[in-house]
This record gives C-alpha cells, structure tokens and sequence, in this order.
C-alpha cells in the first residue's frame, strides 16, 4: 500500500496517473496549499523540501515526480510504464523523461513561482525567456511526435506519456497552450482517452482540461 501526499492538478498528478494505471492499492493525502500544509512542521519532516508529491514506498517517504514515476515503474514491471531494462526503447525512456523533467520542469515551476526568483511578478524580460523556454521545448517534442509517434517512444505507450502530458496541462493558460501544436494536440486528445484520466479527474476534483 503507498501513500501519495498531493495536491490537485500540481506535480503530484504523473504520480497519482503512474499508480492509476499500475493498479497497485495507494491512499491519497490530500495536502492543503491553501493552509500552506506543505509547510507545516508534520509535512516537512516528511519531506523537507516542502513539496508535494511525497510518496511512502513501504513506509519511507520518497520525493521528486519524475524519480517516482521511475520508482513506480521499476517496482511494477508489469504494468509497462517502462520499457525492458536494457532495451534500446529504455534508453529512450530514460532520456525523454531526463529531457521533460530538466527542461520543462524548472521553467514552469518559475513560471508560476515568481517569488523563487525574488519578485512577486516577473520582470517582462524574465516572463518572456521563461515563456519562450517552454514553447520552444514544445516544439521539439511536436516535432518528434509528428515523425515518430503517436507515443515518445513510439508505438508503445510508457510512463514518459505521463509526464509529459501533466506538462501539457500546465499550459492550459498559457499564451500559448500545448495543445495548439497539431501533433501534440493528437497526442493529448490520445492520452486523455486513458481511464486513469477520467479516474484522477474524479478523485483530484479537477475540472479544467479534461478533453
Ligand atoms: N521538482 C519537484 C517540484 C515539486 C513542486 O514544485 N511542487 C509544487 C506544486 S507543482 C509545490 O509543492 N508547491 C508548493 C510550494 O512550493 O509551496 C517535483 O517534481 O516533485
């Protein structure tokens, strides 16, 4: 049994997705942003970074989405969130899951964080490099996705998909959203067909972007 400390529709959703799809049993622990619970002395002992996700893996807190997406992965083979160990497909993996996480992951959290950077509101400069970082990030994943689709690995669906669309999501009002890049909208309209989205979509209360 994990346990999966969230809050809705932020980095802890390719967790909560990972362990939809697994099917493993899990407990949600709803972590209130609102009362800044991720502060909170009983959270930060947990996880100091005061972060969600935080995720108990036989009773020890693991932290980082993309790390437990991998964590998730390796534990369930069976479930096919990654490739076989060794095979030329799971370095593909290892890759695009490294590429989405260091690139799009950082740009965005500054994106909605300007405080990390100092500022209550971002200096236009700023707001424009943070901006162009991740449509440019797009566009490359577009691109491959037009010449090697429909999955970041190509035929086969991985955990990959599922980082990248929480990604996707995020970007929903942005000036310009995922989803106006012909091949990543087919890509999103494919992975949002999963059950684990309608599922999460129920249990996280979200509504926004569902289809
Ligand atoms: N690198 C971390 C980033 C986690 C992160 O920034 N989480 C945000 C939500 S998306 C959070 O907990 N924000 C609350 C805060 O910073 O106070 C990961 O991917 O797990």
């Amino acid at each position: 049994m994990y346990t999966l400390y969230y809050s809705p529709g932020t980095a802890s959703m390719v967790v909560h997705l990972a362990l939809l799809e697994i099917g493993a049993p899990f407990r949600l622990e709803k972590v209130d942003f609102e009362r800044d619970q991720q502060h909170s002395p009983e959270y930060l002992r947990m996880n100091p970074r005061g972060k969600v996700p935080t995720l108990l893996v036989d009773g020890r807190p693991c932290v980082e989405s993309a790390a437990l997406l991998m964590i998730l992965a390796e534990r369930h083979p069976e479930a096919k969130l990654a490739p076989p160990s060794g095979s030329p497909l799971r370095t593909d993996w290892y890759q695009w899951i490294a590429y989405l996480a260091t690139t799009l992951a950082p740009a965005y959290r500054l994106w909605f964080y300007p405080a990390d950077l100092g500022s209550p509101e971002h200096p236009p400069a700023v707001r424009e490099a943070l901006r162009r970082t991740i449509e440019d990030a797009w566009t490359l994943v577009d691109g491959h996705l037009a010449a090697h689709g429909p999955y970041l690995l190509g035929a086969e669906f991985s955990g990959a998909d599922l980082l990248a669309l929480m990604y996707m999501r995020w970007s929903r009002n942005m000036p310009r959203p995922a989803t106006e890049w012909p091949a990543l909208r087919r890509y999103a309209d494919l992975m949002r067909a999963r059950p684990s989205w309608a599922r999460l979509y129920e249990a996280e209360g979200l509504t926004e972007w569902r289809t």
